[in-house]
């Protein structure tokens, strides 16, 4: 949805911001929130905010899920304060306040805003474009994880329930192709029988969940390789974004989903398949840079599963793409027609080049991180 400035500047004059409304500009390409930037002129000066309308639909819960997002960036900004780190202020969130004191504005139509502070002089990839920019979003997100190791209790809530269990999403995938309400399930033959093919590696997974195998810790879950902010002057992974679904999860899942979006050069949305594959260094880059910082915690099993990880976020976050298009696009953004489909075939691409270079990976992370 596309709101005008009017109706934005509206929205602003709740939040405790001083000045002058300027502009509003729709921003970045997340697949699920309104994002906007808004300026502010406040003196001589401008100064930019991130106003988003939390997409409810999916958050059902907006007061569970930004009271999550007010304990996780008061945690990361106390312990950057105890560690006496420099410009605090752009290596965490920082939420901006209602004039009510409250961490978000309900309106009138129903909707759900938040204001950030706009961390200038940084940006994100969706698709990294060195291996330095790979490492340094890698590191970022083990060391996010690395901060939230001693949040105390209780829990964070589930922002959305059973959100990477893989084996209930493989329900409702059926479930749709069976009702295949668009007639679109004649597109999707190769596809379904990729996903048949591949679904043992959502069963193992969930095996080692199952009985306890592999540990449920405090992980970001979508750590999608632009959900990290990345300094414009030393290249370095500042601040991690996109806090909604920071929740109980495993490191799998996190490793899983920056290697989904960081081991191919081509788009998630790439049409042309050949361009679409598990490249080695990118694949070195992303597991120096993310056990440069979550080495420190991981254990055996984790390390042992970092590749069933990899595959198993790509394949749950093709089919999740898949069971989209089956239902008439709903749930991702879509920009152009059988969006969700090309974004599904990518995944499975992916997973077929992991699948095939598995052994080769194997290697490398037997051969630097553990022994045997
Ligand atoms: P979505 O959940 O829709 O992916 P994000 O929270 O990731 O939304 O925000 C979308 C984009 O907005 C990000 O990719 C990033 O480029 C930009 N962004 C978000 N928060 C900030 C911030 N505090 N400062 C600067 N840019 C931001
Ligand atoms: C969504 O919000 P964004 O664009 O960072 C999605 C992720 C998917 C991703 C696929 C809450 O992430 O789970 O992996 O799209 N977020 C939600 O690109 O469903
Ligand atoms: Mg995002």
């Amino acid at each position: 949805m596309n709101y005008k400035a009017d109706y934005l500047k509206n929205i602003c004059a709740k939040f405790l911001i001083e000045g002058e409304f300027v502009n509003s500009k729709p921003y970045g390409s997340g697949h699920i929130n309104d994002t906007y930037a808004v300026t502010f002129r406040q003196a001589s000066n401008t100064k930019r905010y991130i106003l988003q309308r939390i997409n409810n639909t999916i958050f059902t819960d907006v007061p569970g899920l930004m009271n999550n997002i007010v304990r996780v960036t008061k945690h990361i900004r106390d312990k950057l304060e105890k560690q006496k780190a420099d410009d605090i202020a752009r290596k965490v969130l920082t939420v901006v306040s209602t004039a009510k004191g409250n961490s978000y504005y309900g309106d009138t139509d129903g909707n759900f805003w938040r204001m950030y502070i706009f961390i200038e002089k940084a940006r994100t990839y969706d698709v990294p474009e060195s291996l330095e920019q790979i490492y340094e979003a890698a590191r970022a997100f083990g060391n996010f994880q690395q901060m939230l190791i001693d949040l105390p209790q209780p829990a964070l809530i589930e922002t959305i329930p059973d959100f990477h269990n893989a084996l209930k999403r493989l329900e409702v995938f059926k479930n749709v192709l069976n009702a295949d309400v668009c007639n679109r399930a004649k597109d999707i033959k190769e596809e379904v029988e990729f996903l048949h093919k591949n679904e043992q590696i959502f069963y193992t997974l969930s095996g080692l969940i199952k009985t306890g195998q592999i540990r449920i810790r405090i992980t970001h879950n979508d750590t999608k390789v632009n959900n990290v902010l990345m300094d414009g002057d030393t290249g370095r992974g500042i601040c991690v974004i996109d806090l909604d679904t920071v929740m109980p999860g495993l490191s799998l899942y996190d490793f899983g989903d920056i290697i989904r979006t960081s081991i191919s050069s081509a788009a998630e949305d790439e049409r042309n398949l050949s361009k679409v594959m598990m490249e080695m260094p990118r694949f070195e880059a992303v597991l120096k840079g993310y056990l440069a910082s979550a080495g420190k915690f991981l254990n055996k099993t984790e390390l042992e599963n970092l590749i069933l990880g990899s595959k198993y976020i790509t394949l749950v976050i093709g089919m999740r793409f898949l069971t989209d298009y089956l239902n008439g696009d709903k749930y991702f953004k879509i920009h152009r027609e059988g969006h969700n489909l090309d974004r599904c075939r990518t995944q499975f691409k992916l997973v077929d080049s992991i699948n095939k270079q598995e052994d080769e990976m194997m290697l490398l992370v037997k051969e630097n991180y553990y022994a045997g």
